[in-house]
């Protein structure tokens, strides 16, 4: 058997969905945790995200790919001010709130470390994985950083990538609270910051697990409540 490749959407901040989906799919040593990125902002505990993973580097093999959330956080940590209020808008109150301090400069050395080691992408054989979107007609190693972090699938739904291989990307928000599956490209942001989900997938048989923010796992079969877009 090949080990099972596990897709993890944005967690942004939400501790409780994170452990619940892990405990769900009985993450084991030899899985692959494909993390989408933006473990950071809006949720409460930036901070417990972020060590979670680095515990979770102890259990199973993480790939951790960078999102435009974790990428802000970088920036500031060398001290640079200019996207500060930016941030700060987009959820980064509530991770300095869950650090208790003023600035990612002052966030602990192994946490920034952690965000330092992400990847711009990741790929298998059959998938490839990156935070937000890609340029179809361009080679992985050549997607611009800004593509790859920060394009939304609204603004511009790429067609199927060159390669072949299927996509599987986070960053933009299902409010439907359901993966997008295109066939050629999956989205599992199922919206956990808003009032959806934490999705994890094993991306080769397509079962997935699902919390709230409480960690309550998702129903499979029951009826949900319609969101509102
Ligand atoms: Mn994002």
């Amino acid at each position: 058997m090949p080990p099972r490749i596990l897709a993890l959407g944005d967690v942004h901040g939400y501790t409780a969905a994170l452990d619940a989906v892990v405990a769900a799919a009985d993450v084991r040593a030899e899985d692959v945790l494909v993390a989408l990125g933006d473990f950071v902002d809006r949720g409460p505990d930036s901070r417990g995200v972020i060590q979670r993973m680095i515990e979770l580097g102890g259990r199973c093999r993480v790939a951790p790919i960078l999102g435009n959330h974790d990428e802000m956080v970088l920036t500031l940590s060398t001290g640079s001010k200019a996207i500060f209020g930016e941030w700060l808008r987009f959820g980064g109150e509530a991770t300095l709130a869950s650090y208790d301090c003023g600035s990612p400069e002052e966030f602990p050395a192994e946490h920034l470390d952690f965000l330092r080691n992400c990847l711009a992408y990741y790929e298998i054989d059959t998938h490839f994985f990156v935070h937000a979107s890609y340029i179809a007609e361009l080679p992985l190693a050549e997607q611009p950083g800004e593509v790859l972090r920060w394009d939304s699938l609204r603004y511009r739904l790429p067609g199927a990538h060159s390669s072949g291989k299927t996509a599987i990307v986070g960053h933009t928000a299902q409010h439907t609270g359901d993966v997008l599956d295109l066939g050629y490209l999956k989205c599992i942001d199922t919206w956990i910051y808003g009032d959806g989900w934490l999705t994890l997938m094993d991306v080769r048989t397509g079962q997935i697990w699902q919390a709230d923010k409480q960690g309550r796992p998702r129903e499979e079969t029951g009826e949900r409540e319609p969101t509102e877009l």
